[in-house]
Order: C-alpha cells, then sequence, then structure tokens
C-alpha cells in the first residue's frame, strides 16, 4: 500500500550570524527548528569564532555583501518560505541590506520574526548602541512577530530598565508602546517577578497577554534567547496558537538551563540544549497530535 502524501513541509529562512563556539543564533537556530519539524534555510550576516559575550579576542567577518546574491538566487529556485526570522545583525545599515532579502523572499503568508538582538542585563552587547536600536526600530515596523528581551524592549521604546519586579503594569506599557509600532505578537524574554524568571507574550488582535515563569536560575545564560526564538518562530509558522508557542519554547530553555547546570558548563559555551531535544520534540508532536498529517514521527 502507498504512503499517504503529507503537506508541504514549512521552511524558515534563518538570518543570523553563524558563531562557530558558544551555541547562540545559526548553530542554535538549526537544531532547534528542525526539531520542531521546520525546515531552517541560513543566511548568516557574519561569521565569528565565537559569540561577544565573555570570550575576547573574537573574530568577525561582515557578511553583508553575500546576502543579496544568495536570497536573489534562492528567489530563482522558487523556494517559497513561510517564515523569515531575523537576529543578530554585524551593523546598523545591514538592516537596510536585509530589508531587501525580505522583499525578495517573502511571499504575502510568510511570517516575519524579528529577534531585535543587541541588549542583555541592562547593557548592549559589544558593537552594538543606539544605531542599531534605531535600525531595529525600523525593522520592526513591518514584522508580525518580535521577541526581544527585558532589556531591548526597554530600549526600544524608552523605558527606564529595572532588572527584576517586571509586573503586569510594567510589561503591558512595553506591549502597548511595541505593538504601536507594528507587529501583532509579542514576546518579551528573561522578566523576573517574586523569584521567577521567564517570558510573556502579547497578542495584539486579542489583547491578551500570557506568562510562563519557572523558578530563577542566577545569571546569564548565552544562547537562551535564540533558544526561545527560534522555538518559538517554528511553532508559530507551524500554525500553533501564540500561548502553546510560549509554553513549549519556554520549556526548552528552561529545561536547555537546568542540563548546562547538571554538565556544569561553562556559561560562556552557552546552555546544552541537546539533551532537551527529545522532550521538546514529545511536547511538539502532542501539540499538533489532532492533525496526524503534521506528525514529526511522520
Ligand atoms: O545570543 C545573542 C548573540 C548572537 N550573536 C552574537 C552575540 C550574541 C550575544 O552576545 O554576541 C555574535
Amino acid at each position: 500500500m502507498q504512503e499517504p502524501k503529507l503537506p508541504r513541509l514549512k521552511r524558515i529562512a534563518a538570518v543570523h550570524d553563524l558563531s562557530g563556539l558558544g551555541k547562540c543564533s545559526l548553530t542554535v537556530a538549526l537544531p532547534v527548528i528542525s526539531a520542531a519539524g521546520v525546515e531552517c534555510a541560513c543566511i548568516p550576516t557574519a561569521l565569528l569564532s565565537t559569540h561577544t559575550g565573555e570570550f575576547t579576542g573574537w573574530t568577525l567577518r561582515d557578511l553583508t555583501d553575500e546576502m543579496l546574491p544568495i536570497a536573489r538566487h534562492w528567489k530563482r529556485t522558487g523556494a517559497q518560505f513561510d517564515g523569515v526570522y531575523t537576529g543578530y545583525l554585524a551593523n546598523p545599515a545591514q538592516a537596510q541590506t536585509l530589508e531587501q532579502v525580505i522583499d525578495l523572499i517573502s511571499g504575502p503568508e510568510s511570517l516575519l520574526i524579528v529577534d531585535p538582538v543587541m541588549a542583555d542585563n541592562g547593557s548592549y552587547y559589544s558593537n552594538m548602541g543606539e544605531e542599531m536600536c534605531a535600525a531595529f526600530r525600523h525593522l520592526i515596523r513591518r514584522a508580525d512577530v518580535i521577541t526581544p528581551n527585558i532589556t531591548e524592549a526597554a530600549l526600544l521604546t524608552g523605558t527606564d530598565y529595572t532588572p527584576d519586579g517586571h509586573d503586569e503594569e510594567y510589561l503591558r506599557r512595553m506591549f502597548d508602546s511595541l505593538s504601536a509600532m507594528g507587529p501583532r505578537m509579542i514576546t518579551i524574554t528573561g522578566i523576573r517577578a517574586g523569584g521567577m524568571i521567564g517570558n510573556a507574550a502579547y497578542d495584539a488582535q486579542t489583547g491578551e497577554t500570557f506568562r510562563a515563569l519557572r523558578p530563577m536560575h542566577e545569571g546569564l545564560f548565552y544562547g537562551t534567547g535564540d533558544i526561545f526564538a527560534s522555538s518559538l518562530a517554528a511553532l508559530l509558522v507551524r500554525g500553533a496558537a501564540l500561548p502553546s508557542a510560549l509554553e513549549i519554547a519556554t520549556a526548552l530553555t528552561d529545561d536547555s538551563i537546568a542540563r548546562s547546570l547538571r554538565h556544569d558548563t561553562p556559561r560562556r559555551f552557552g546552555v546544552d540544549f541537546e539533551g532537551a531535544l527529545p522532550a521538546y520534540m514529545d511536547r511538539v508532536r502532542n501539540l499538533f497530535l489532532p492533525d496526524p498529517s503534521l506528525n514529526l514521527s511522520d
């Protein structure tokens, strides 16, 4: 008997840097998006030896000049992109090239997910500053979904950053101000309140907010924003509802942190998401269970 046909696999174009060591951006987006049953095509914005946090002496090659030729070639192949998911940029001017890439490869149904990667823990990353913030303010006007952390949300909205006590009112002001810029779904990562840490989401179409919180682990974990946003992007592209995507992306992030702590992995090498992938794939499978044609086991 012939196997039944399956629907076309969803495809995301991930436009981030490739940091060879340190588990962030593309080295996280590829496995996490693939494990959610979505193809991950990649456009590297820059090639770095490591990410720029807690490492010294890292190398960086700006790949702006490659971005449009790659996008033009992709367009000639006729490939469709159900999502374009953007992250770390090598410089603020690259945002303009990125907009041209988006114009070239997006279709009317493509979801644009922008992670305005530029800061954490109250300050900008190395090489980042107000110009990058301005570039992201411009880029997010056309985004469907944005995934800033609390520092980035504060910078984008001109809100004072506070490291803890992110109550309903503080978040609501940020959500209102960010959704006024354009995006219809917003998540804010790294929110802290009452000894808990996690992520919040806002659906601008319904006005609903959602939270997924876990007991706090102190300190900074590199790449966790990328794990969360990659998972969220894949699930939304597959048609998941925002609260389910928030919950599953948060669970993967939290499990990855817990595994890193058990392995005693030095923080700068990123978090150990690898061993958290099987449980993540089970959650994704269960989410799409009512529609067996979408199951990962197929
Ligand atoms: O995880 C965010 C990120 C991505 N890419 C590079 C980074 C960082 C954070 O430090 O340095 C190169």
